[in-house]
């Protein structure tokens, strides 16, 4: 049996989240179209015959306006430490730019002999033609050549392995999956045959609120919500929405509540036959950038 971890890296919004789902085979991250929506690692299992891979999606790395912007980005690089591969993703349709750049110095940085085998992954070739993922591939390939050089360890280049996939309709991604497995040493079965993920329910939960939130505000709004369980006495489970400013209670909470209640439709939508929901929205003045209330939330 082999086992181990894989690292999802990328800028904000490549679709690491959503292939870390793909893989899996089940929601365990929540997606949106605004950057930075995941927050804190997640590690998604991935159960096979021929063994077992734990899937470590991560936060975007960014450039950071805020406390949390920071506390994301060094998230995002822990994570290179004890994989045995690590997966960065650019999007097929996009320039290969200075953000995506700094996304591969790193993984190479991580990749060095005997660290973890480095995998370069285009993504999204569903949403552009055929000949601009062959582009993508090869400007891949010379940024990651340069980079190995301008290190001074062109050898680093030959270890890595490409591949073009769509994590929305899943092409690719067995062959992929297939080839990480591959690299993974023998192991120990490190989670339970039943187990998608290491998230606590609580924060999965939580998560479940934030995701529909965040696909009906805009702008800067999607930043500012932060959500928790803050209590849990089965059937009824108490979410509360936190934001940084009075002024953005109404928009989370709509016309009438209309924001509010879609929201918590949709989310029980996804929880057990039978539970009830309740959203409160509550203002924490200026969170992002308070240290010590990223402290006390965990990031
Ligand atoms: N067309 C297309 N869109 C994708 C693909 N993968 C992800 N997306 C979309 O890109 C956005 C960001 O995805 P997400 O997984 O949250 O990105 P993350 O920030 O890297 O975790 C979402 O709107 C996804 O639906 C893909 O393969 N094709
Ligand atoms: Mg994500």
């Amino acid at each position: 049996m082999r086992s181990g971890f894989v690292a999802l890296v990328g800028r904000p919004n490549v679709g690491k989240s959503t292939l870390c789902n793909r893989l899996v085979g089940e929601k365990v991250s929540i997606t949106a179209a605004s950057p930075n929506t995941t927050r804190h690692v997640v590690r998604g299992v991935v159960h096979r015959p021929d063994g077992q891979l734990v899937v470590v999606d991560t936060p975007g790395l960014h450039r950071p306006k805020t406390a949390l912007g920071l506390r994301l980005n060094a998230t995002a690089l822990s994570s290179f430490d004890d994989v045995d591969a690590v997966v960065a993703i650019v999007e097929a349709s996009n320039a290969i730019g200075p953000g995506d750049r700094r996304v591969l110095e790193a993984t190479l940085g991580a990749c060095g002999a005997g660290g973890p085998v480095p995998f370069i992954v285009v993504n999204k070739l569903d949403a552009t033609s055929r000949p601009a993922v062959a582009a993508q591939l090869l400007a891949a390939q010379r940024a990651i050549e340069s980079i190995a050089t301008a290190r001074g360890t062109p050898e680093l280049a030959e270890r890595v392995e490409y591949f073009a996939i769509s994590a929305s309709t899943g092409a690719g991604v067995d062959a992929l999956c297939d080839a990480i497995v591959a690299t993974l040493p023998e192991g120990p079965q490190w989670f339970p045959d039943d187990e998608v993920s290491d998230q606590p329910e609580e924060a999965f939960v939580a998560e479940l609120v934030r995701e529909q939130l965040l696909a009906r505000v805009r702008d800067e709004l999607p930043h500012a919500i932060h959500c928790r369980v803050s209590s849990w006495e089965w059937p009824v489970i108490t979410v509360d929405v936190l934001v940084e400013r009075e002024s953005q209670k109404p928009i989370v909470i709509g016309r009438h509540g209309d924001v509010l209640k879609e929201v918590g439709i949709a989310t029980r939508a996804q929880l057990p036959e039978g539970c009830f929901l309740e959203l409160r929205v509550v203002v924490e003045p200026r969170w992002q950038s308070r240290t010590e209330v990223l402290d006390r939330w965990g990031y």
